[in-house]
Protein backbone atom coordinates (compact mmCIF):
# COMPACT_ATOMS: atom_id res chain seq x y z
CA UNK A 1 0.00 0.00 0.00
CA UNK A 2 1.40 3.52 -0.67
CA UNK A 3 -0.26 6.38 0.76
CA UNK A 4 0.01 9.36 -1.28
CA UNK A 5 -0.49 12.63 0.78
CA UNK A 6 -0.30 15.53 -1.64
CA UNK A 7 0.79 18.82 0.19
CA UNK A 8 1.68 21.13 -3.46
CA UNK A 9 0.85 24.57 -2.10
CA UNK A 10 -2.18 25.25 -5.12
CA UNK A 11 -3.92 22.06 -3.50
CA UNK A 12 -3.04 23.41 0.06
CA UNK A 13 -4.93 26.49 -1.26
CA UNK A 14 -8.47 25.17 -2.46
CA UNK A 15 -7.98 22.51 0.71
CA UNK A 16 -7.75 25.81 2.71
CA UNK A 17 -10.67 27.51 1.44
CA UNK A 18 -13.27 24.70 1.50
CA UNK A 19 -12.36 24.07 5.13
CA UNK A 20 -13.63 27.61 5.36
CA UNK A 21 -17.00 28.00 6.49
CA UNK A 22 -17.22 31.29 4.38
CA UNK A 23 -16.94 29.72 1.26
CA UNK A 24 -20.11 29.71 -1.04
CA UNK A 25 -21.99 26.43 -2.43
CA UNK A 26 -20.69 27.21 -5.63
CA UNK A 27 -16.80 27.96 -4.91
CA UNK A 28 -17.21 24.94 -2.50
CA UNK A 29 -18.30 22.68 -5.44
CA UNK A 30 -15.79 24.78 -7.91
CA UNK A 31 -12.54 23.98 -5.20
CA UNK A 32 -14.11 20.04 -5.34
CA UNK A 33 -13.74 20.38 -9.25
CA UNK A 34 -9.99 21.98 -9.49
CA UNK A 35 -8.76 19.33 -6.71
CA UNK A 36 -10.24 15.91 -8.92
CA UNK A 37 -8.50 17.63 -11.77
CA UNK A 38 -4.80 18.20 -9.99
CA UNK A 39 -5.39 14.80 -7.94
CA UNK A 40 -6.53 13.09 -11.35
CA UNK A 41 -3.21 13.89 -12.82
CA UNK A 42 -1.06 13.13 -9.73
CA UNK A 43 -2.39 9.53 -10.33
CA UNK A 44 -2.02 9.51 -13.68
CA UNK A 45 1.83 9.60 -13.24
CA UNK A 46 1.69 6.57 -11.53
CA UNK A 47 0.74 4.56 -14.54
CA UNK A 48 2.57 2.11 -16.32
CA UNK A 49 3.68 3.59 -19.87
CA UNK A 50 6.18 2.74 -22.34
CA UNK A 51 8.47 4.44 -24.47
CA UNK A 52 7.90 5.18 -27.98
CA UNK A 53 9.18 7.27 -30.91
CA UNK A 54 6.90 10.46 -32.42
CA UNK A 55 7.28 11.87 -35.68
CA UNK A 56 6.96 15.60 -35.56
CA UNK A 57 5.87 17.87 -38.24
CA UNK A 58 9.44 18.53 -39.26
CA UNK A 59 9.98 15.03 -40.56
CA UNK A 60 11.85 14.20 -37.22
CA UNK A 61 11.81 11.57 -34.62
CA UNK A 62 11.25 12.75 -30.90
CA UNK A 63 11.81 9.87 -27.79
CA UNK A 64 8.10 9.88 -25.78
CA UNK A 65 6.16 8.11 -23.74
CA UNK A 66 3.06 6.09 -24.13
CA UNK A 67 0.71 5.61 -20.72
CA UNK A 68 -1.23 2.66 -22.04
CA UNK A 69 -3.25 2.47 -18.66
CA UNK A 70 -5.23 5.34 -19.25
CA UNK A 71 -7.03 2.81 -21.97
CA UNK A 72 -8.40 1.10 -18.65
CA UNK A 73 -9.58 3.35 -15.80
CA UNK A 74 -12.73 2.87 -13.94
CA UNK A 75 -13.62 5.74 -12.02
CA UNK A 76 -16.18 4.88 -9.17
CA UNK A 77 -18.04 7.95 -7.60
CA UNK A 78 -19.50 7.61 -4.16
CA UNK A 79 -22.77 10.11 -4.32
CA UNK A 80 -23.39 12.40 -3.52
CA UNK A 81 -20.18 14.42 -2.32
CA UNK A 82 -17.85 12.74 -5.29
CA UNK A 83 -19.69 14.40 -7.84
CA UNK A 84 -17.82 17.79 -8.23
CA UNK A 85 -15.00 15.81 -7.55
CA UNK A 86 -15.26 13.38 -10.56
CA UNK A 87 -16.00 15.96 -12.56
CA UNK A 88 -12.56 17.37 -11.67
CA UNK A 89 -10.97 13.14 -12.32
CA UNK A 90 -12.36 13.08 -15.83
CA UNK A 91 -10.50 16.14 -16.77
CA UNK A 92 -7.60 14.22 -16.32
CA UNK A 93 -8.94 11.07 -16.73
CA UNK A 94 -10.71 11.39 -19.70
CA UNK A 95 -11.32 7.87 -21.14
CA UNK A 96 -12.75 6.79 -18.12
CA UNK A 97 -15.65 4.66 -17.41
CA UNK A 98 -17.57 5.41 -14.67
CA UNK A 99 -19.84 3.39 -11.56
CA UNK A 100 -21.41 4.99 -8.97
CA UNK A 101 -22.79 4.16 -6.00
CA UNK A 102 -25.42 5.64 -3.56
CA UNK A 103 -24.83 5.34 -0.07
CA UNK A 104 -25.63 6.94 3.29
CA UNK A 105 -24.63 6.37 6.49
CA UNK A 106 -26.96 5.33 9.33
CA UNK A 107 -25.66 7.76 12.20
CA UNK A 108 -25.77 8.16 15.57
CA UNK A 109 -24.50 9.94 18.12
CA UNK A 110 -22.18 7.48 20.53
CA UNK A 111 -21.38 8.69 24.32
CA UNK A 112 -18.03 8.45 24.91
CA UNK A 113 -15.21 8.57 21.87
CA UNK A 114 -16.48 8.36 18.36
CA UNK A 115 -17.97 5.31 16.37
CA UNK A 116 -15.65 3.17 15.07
CA UNK A 117 -18.17 1.30 12.47
CA UNK A 118 -21.38 3.32 11.05
CA UNK A 119 -23.78 1.17 9.15
CA UNK A 120 -23.80 2.09 5.71
CA UNK A 121 -27.01 1.68 3.85
CA UNK A 122 -25.89 1.22 -0.58
CA UNK A 123 -28.87 2.24 -2.01
CA UNK A 124 -28.05 1.79 -5.53
CA UNK A 125 -25.04 0.19 -7.09
CA UNK A 126 -24.07 0.60 -10.80
CA UNK A 127 -20.47 -0.38 -12.11
CA UNK A 128 -19.17 -1.38 -15.19
CA UNK A 129 -17.67 -4.70 -15.59
CA UNK A 130 -14.40 -4.48 -14.07
CA UNK A 131 -11.43 -6.58 -15.85
CA UNK A 132 -7.88 -7.39 -14.90
CA UNK A 133 -6.57 -4.75 -16.63
CA UNK A 134 -8.72 -2.06 -14.69
CA UNK A 135 -7.21 0.70 -12.46
CA UNK A 136 -10.42 1.27 -10.06
CA UNK A 137 -10.13 4.34 -8.46
CA UNK A 138 -13.06 5.02 -5.50
CA UNK A 139 -13.39 8.62 -5.03
CA UNK A 140 -14.80 10.15 -2.27
CA UNK A 141 -13.91 13.55 -0.91
CA UNK A 142 -14.15 12.32 3.07
CA UNK A 143 -13.54 9.27 4.57
CA UNK A 144 -14.24 9.22 8.30
CA UNK A 145 -14.44 6.25 9.54
CA UNK A 146 -13.61 4.30 6.36
CA UNK A 147 -17.11 2.30 6.55
CA UNK A 148 -18.42 3.81 3.35
CA UNK A 149 -15.01 3.14 1.59
CA UNK A 150 -14.66 -0.63 2.99
CA UNK A 151 -18.28 -1.72 1.15
CA UNK A 152 -17.05 0.24 -2.19
CA UNK A 153 -14.15 -1.95 -2.14
CA UNK A 154 -15.79 -4.77 -1.42
CA UNK A 155 -17.95 -4.43 -4.40
CA UNK A 156 -15.31 -4.61 -6.80
CA UNK A 157 -12.04 -6.75 -5.18
CA UNK A 158 -13.19 -10.04 -6.65
CA UNK A 159 -13.02 -9.02 -9.75
CA UNK A 160 -9.17 -8.76 -9.04
CA UNK A 161 -8.79 -5.25 -11.20
CA UNK A 162 -5.03 -4.35 -11.64
CA UNK A 163 -5.12 -1.59 -9.05
CA UNK A 164 -7.05 -0.08 -6.72
CA UNK A 165 -6.36 3.69 -6.00
CA UNK A 166 -9.25 5.91 -3.30
CA UNK A 167 -9.06 9.39 -4.41
CA UNK A 168 -10.08 11.30 -1.42
CA UNK A 169 -9.35 15.12 -0.30
CA UNK A 170 -9.54 14.32 3.67
CA UNK A 171 -9.00 10.81 5.10
CA UNK A 172 -9.17 10.47 9.22
CA UNK A 173 -6.36 8.75 10.94
CA UNK A 174 -8.99 6.27 11.91
CA UNK A 175 -10.03 6.10 8.40
CA UNK A 176 -6.43 5.50 7.19
CA UNK A 177 -5.73 3.19 9.54
CA UNK A 178 -8.67 0.73 9.00
CA UNK A 179 -8.56 0.60 5.67
CA UNK A 180 -4.59 0.02 5.61
CA UNK A 181 -5.07 -2.35 7.33
CA UNK A 182 -7.58 -3.95 5.91
CA UNK A 183 -6.64 -3.51 2.62
CA UNK A 184 -3.18 -3.70 2.37
CA UNK A 185 -3.27 -3.92 -1.48
CA UNK A 186 -4.97 -0.37 -2.03
CA UNK A 187 -3.03 2.79 -2.88
CA UNK A 188 -4.79 6.24 -0.93
CA UNK A 189 -4.37 9.48 -2.74
CA UNK A 190 -5.57 12.67 -0.35
CA UNK A 191 -4.65 15.77 0.52
CA UNK A 192 -5.23 15.44 4.20
CA UNK A 193 -4.71 12.98 7.00
CA UNK A 194 -7.20 14.49 9.66
CA UNK A 195 -6.39 13.62 13.37
CA UNK A 196 -10.20 12.82 14.71
CA UNK A 197 -13.27 12.45 14.57
CA UNK A 198 -16.52 14.02 16.46
CA UNK A 199 -18.98 11.63 17.88
CA UNK A 200 -21.29 11.57 15.30
CA UNK A 201 -18.58 10.40 12.94
CA UNK A 202 -17.65 13.99 11.13
CA UNK A 203 -14.05 14.27 10.64
CA UNK A 204 -12.24 16.98 12.95
CA UNK A 205 -11.10 19.67 11.71
CA UNK A 206 -12.63 18.60 8.58
CA UNK A 207 -14.72 20.78 6.31
CA UNK A 208 -18.38 19.68 7.33
CA UNK A 209 -20.86 17.53 5.57
CA UNK A 210 -19.49 17.75 1.76
CA UNK A 211 -22.76 16.92 0.44
CA UNK A 212 -24.70 19.41 2.43
CA UNK A 213 -21.87 22.04 1.87
CA UNK A 214 -21.84 21.05 -2.32
CA UNK A 215 -25.38 20.67 -2.39
CA UNK A 216 -27.39 22.36 0.10
C1 LIG B 1 -19.80 11.34 3.84
O1 LIG B 1 -19.69 10.22 4.70
C2 LIG B 1 -18.70 11.15 2.82
O2 LIG B 1 -18.87 11.78 1.59
C3 LIG B 1 -18.58 9.66 2.71
O3 LIG B 1 -19.42 9.09 1.73
C4 LIG B 1 -18.95 9.19 4.08
C5 LIG B 1 -17.70 8.93 4.86
O4 LIG B 1 -17.97 8.44 6.11
P1 LIG B 1 -17.39 7.06 6.62
O5 LIG B 1 -18.22 5.99 6.00
O6 LIG B 1 -15.96 7.02 6.22
O7 LIG B 1 -17.57 7.15 8.11
O8 LIG B 1 -21.05 11.42 3.31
Amino acid sequence: MTLYVLSKPILLHFLTQLRSKNIDQISFRKNLVKLGRIIGYEIVNTLDYESIDVETPLGTKAKGIYIYDLENILIISILRAATPFVEGLLKALPTARLGVIAASRKEKEVQVGYPEDIPVDVYYMKIPQVSHKDTVIIADPMIATGSTMRKAIKSIVNSQPKRIYIASVIISEYGLKRLMEEFPFVDIFTISVDPEIDNRGFILPGLGDAGDRAFG
